[in-house]
């Protein structure tokens, strides 16, 4: 492994997870000794951030809601600020498992992002109904356009190497699911290089999914659209990425 714990953020995301953040943070912590952990909150109205410093988090705050993509955005600008070389993305949820991090970081030597895969071999994770065939539909045309096979790219468990870091911390899109799809379409054009290693996804240890059952059904439309914005927008400093 080229990099060691220490030089590794883990970076949570976390809307309203004061039911279970407290465990997801003692896990890490203990599971990955050394790591730094930054919860970044925006407009949680629950005691998210008191429990997440309780637990012994840094924690930044965002006024308001601008959803997972510009909490990571910030996450992504504090690495680089402190000069921290990885940044790997874990839910708040319990759903992620910490013990797959040293896996996904470990490929960080070859690669610039690094997507922690349902569907790869491993685990049980199931999705049904139009969730289930807006993934395949989106992994099957990201693995094309990305040229390397691909097959969760919903994914939120990814780590990310300084080039990643440095890219994302100035355009990481804040769109609603660009933090997923866009982020993979803007990253390949800026010459990131991305692979995948296969991880079991766990239920939700407490508290409530920001997808419900209607929001689901509407996600092969907005997907789709996603992905057509995504193709559309203008290349990015390709150049500036060294
Ligand atoms: N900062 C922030 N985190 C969010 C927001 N929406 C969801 N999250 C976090 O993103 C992670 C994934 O969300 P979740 O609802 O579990 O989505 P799912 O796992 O795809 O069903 C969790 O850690 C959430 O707390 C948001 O608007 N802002
Ligand atoms: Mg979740």
């Amino acid at each position: 492994m080229v990099y060691s714990l220490d030089q590794v953020l883990v970076v949570m995301p976390a809307f309203n997870e004061a039911e279970v953040i407290e465990q997801v943070i003692s896990e890490v912590r203990s599971s990955l000794p050394g790591v730094r952990v930054l919860v970044v909150s925006d407009g949680s109205t629950d005691t998210t951030v008191e429990v997440a410093r309780a637990a012994g988090a840094q924690v930044l705050e965002l006024p308001f809601n601008l959803g997972v993509g510009g909490a990571m955005r910030l996450g992504f600008r504090f690495a680089l600020e402190n000069g921290i070389p990885v940044a790997v993305q874990l839910d708040s949820d319990g759903q992620h498992n910490p013990a797959n991090v040293p896996a996904l970081v470990a490929q960080l030597d070859e690669h610039d992002v690094v997507i922690g895969a349902r569907f790869a071999g491993e685990g049980d994770y199931a999705v049904r109904g139009p969730r289930r065939w807006a993934m395949r539909f989106l992994s099957g045309t990201l693995s094309r356009a990305l040229t390397t096979r691909l097959t969760d790219t919903t994914s939120g468990f990814k780590a990310h190497g300084p080039r990643a870091i440095a890219l994302y911390a100035q355009d990481f899109p804040a769109e609603y699911l660009g933090d997923t799809i866009e982020s993979l379409v803007t990253g390949h054009r800026a010459g990131l290089r991305f692979t995948q290693v296969g991880v079991a996804m766990r239920e939700r240890a407490g508290g409530t999914p920001s997808h419900n059952q209607l929001k689901s059904a509407v996600y092969l439309g907005r997907a789709f659209f996603a992905l057509t914005i995504a193709f559309l927008r203008p290349r990015r400093w390709s150049t500036a990425v060294a």
